[in-house]
């Protein structure tokens, strides 16, 4: 029937939270740009916060860009609404650009770090004109409140 959403049952309330290259990497090297916290640690804060807010989360993580342009299609049937870490990719991937542009429901870019106050080459995003939001510079702490943010858009819901 037309004019119906596809998404249906959990579609309706789950995020997706992508995770791009060496992010695994995380809670080891460099905790003066990336912080302490694990990625199975953001997992477990991501997903307490996300049922709190009513969302299911689906957290994954890749080094592979073909695999995260796979999830992003996914999201097109399965999510109410993604986050994602890009990575390194964020500087790099036209592809990436066009499956998010191709993605209708609401999308958050996310980064742990300052990008902006970072090396030349990390300044430029090829993903931040396909999304809805970028957040950067919160480390963790930036995940939660883009499930936060997320929740908001995907319910349209004004300010409390
Ligand atoms: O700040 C972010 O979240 C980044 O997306 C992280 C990427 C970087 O290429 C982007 O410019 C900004 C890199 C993630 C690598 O994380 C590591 C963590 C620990 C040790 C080595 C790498």
């Amino acid at each position: 029937m037309q004019g119906l959403p596809t998404r249906r049952g959990d579609a309706m309330t789950t995020a997706f939270i992508l995770n791009g290259p060496n992010l695994n990497l995380l809670g080891g090297r460099e905790p003066e740009i990336y912080g302490t916290a694990t990625l199975d640690e953001i997992r477990q804060a991501s997903t307490s916060r996300g049922n709190e807010n009513g969302l299911k989360v689906d957290f994954r993580q890749s080094n592979h860009e073909g695999e995260l342009i796979d999830w992003v299609q996914e999201a097109r049937e399965k999510a109410a609404g993604i986050i994602i870490n890009p990575g390194a990719y964020t500087h790099t991937s036209i592809a990436l650009h066009d499956a998010l542009k191709s993605l209708e429901q609401p999308k958050i870019e996310l980064h742990l770090s300052n990008i902006h106050a970072r090396e030349e080459f990390r300044r430029h995003s090829y993903l931040s004109p396909a999304v809805s939001a970028v957040i950067c510079g919160l480390g963790a702490v930036g995940y939660i409140v883009a499930l936060d943010a997320l929740k908001r858009l995907i319910d349209n819901s004004p300010l409390p």
